[in-house]
């Protein structure tokens, strides 16, 4: 399976409820390397942006405010078959819905306050992580010191 990148975020609702840390020791538990990391705030515009795939979706104006309500964790998780692997860690959109032992299950609410975003292909990964990050910003990752 090939080396992927994916971006993570963890939302508002989970890094109020100072999950953060728990959630990056569940992304390194499940082998996936983090090769880039910041914490800031979205304005509305940045959020808007974001989530210009479902503006015409009626949830969007509350998403929007959602994700710009409080400091996010965005990400780039780096490894094998990782776009799916993150997702699989994350659980269903629905974190009402989402099994217990995942991000979602365990830190998320309902489908908005889901704790936590994965691209969902290749080609949404390409777009989401330079959304956040510039290359200089993603670290080659070193397997062992010399
Ligand atoms: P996923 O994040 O699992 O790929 P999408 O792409 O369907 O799910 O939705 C993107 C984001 O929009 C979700 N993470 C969630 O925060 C929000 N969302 C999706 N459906 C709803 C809904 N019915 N009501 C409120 N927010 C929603």
């Amino acid at each position: 399976m090939a080396v992927e990148r994916t971006l993570s975020i963890i939302k508002p609702d989970a890094v109020a409820k100072n999950a953060t840390g728990a959630i990056l020791k569940a992304i390194q538990d499940s082998g996936l390397r983090v090769v880039a990391l910041k914490m800031i705030r979205l304005t509305e515009q940045q959020a808007r942006g974001f989530y210009a795939v479902h503006k015409a979706r009626p949830f969007y104006a509350d998403l929007v405010k959602f994700m710009s309500s409080g400091p996010v964790v965005v990400s780039v998780l780096e490894g094998e078959g990782a776009i799916a692997r993150w997702r699989e860690l994350m659980g269903p959109t629905d974190s009402a819905k989402a099994p217990k032992g995942t991000i979602r299950g365990d830190f998320g609410t309902d489908v908005e306050r889901n704790a936590s975003h994965g691209s969902d292909a290749p080609e949404t990964a390409r777009v989401e992580i330079p959304y956040f990050f510039n290359a200089g910003e993603i670290q080659a990752v070193v397997e062992a010191l010399p």
